[in-house]
């Protein structure tokens, strides 16, 4: 078994021990890739668990076993001296080479062979995402697969749909503030950052509805700053484009004084 068919098998039975027990139970994983980011996080909770259990275990041995007891004399120790020095360094060595450096390895891992290994082809699917303050607006490119022009369809606010077990790539920017587009069902998250166009890809495994956050304070009403994410079948998907396409343009929505914002709907970057 290759240490990609370990991680990812370990990984899912682990989510499955702990689904039911509410804090250690995250939102369902319908994504391809998802599974890596709970290992990561799994093995640094293994880890840490049992560091904690063993820090506590010798603390409760050196209170017992050092206890005031007649005959005994309190003596200041310093801690000082080349052994002690030597074993403080050994264990923050350990800690350091078991738990930093190896799921640096992991995530450096995940990020070449999934996350920052963009998909390519015909069948990828594009949208641009555009938060501000404080709500979610989607942009499809239509049936020219060109962004910003005038076929391009743009859902109600708030609403992304996008198909089952096809690749999709989304690039981010944001019409105000910072904003980060969270979906935690697919454990993937990025910032929305003024003045960039920032890129991300998933897949989903699943069909159903879900929930898109906004990951970054960006003001008094983040907290309402909700999408709603649906998953479909490819063929589904199709209508609801089409659908779109058959409600004719939409309004664009309009900021306090009456202007569409110019920034919405870029040239599609192309990720190398
Ligand atoms: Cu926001």
């Amino acid at each position: 078994m290759s240490q990609f068919q370990f991680r990812k098998k370990y990984s899912k039975k682990i989510t499955t021990i702990f689904s039911g027990i509410w804090f250690l139970d995250p939102p369902k994983d319908i994504s391809v890739d998802g599974w890596r980011i709970d290992n990561v996080i799994q093995y640094t909770d293994a880890v840490i668990t049992l560091y904690f259990g063993i820090v506590v275990l010798a603390m409760l041995y050196f209170i017992i076993k050092y206890r005031a007891r007649p005959g005994h004399k309190a003596v200041y120790d310093k801690g000082d001296t080349k052994k002690h020095v030597g074993i403080t360094l050994a264990m923050g060595m350990l800690v350091f080479l078991s738990i930093d450096v190896v799921i640096e390895g992991m995530s450096f891992r995940d990020l070449k062979e999934a996350f920052w290994n963009f998909p390519k082809g015909e069948n990828v699917v594009k949208i641009e995402v555009m938060p501000q303050q404080f709500a979610w607006n989607f942009r499809y490119a239509g049936d020219d697969g060109e962004f910003g022009t005038e076929d391009d369809l743009i859902p109600s606010q708030n609403q992304m749909h996008i198909p089952v077990n096809l690749p999709v790539v989304v690039q981010v920017a944001p019409y105000d503030v910072i904003h980060s587009f969270y979906l935690p069902n697919f454990r993937v998250k990025i910032d929305a950052t003024p003045g960039m166009i920032n890129t991300m890809w998933f897949q989903a495994t699943e069909t159903g509805n879900f929930e898109i956050a906004c990951a970054e304070l960006c003001g008094n009403s983040h907290y309402r700053m909700k999408g709603y994410l649906t998953v479909e079948s490819e063929e589904d998907y199709n209508n609801w484009l089409q659908s779109l396409e058959e409600e004719g343009p939409v309004d664009e929505w309009e900021d306090e004084d009456g202007e569409i914002p110019t920034r919405w709907g870029w040239i599609w970057k192309e990720t190398i």
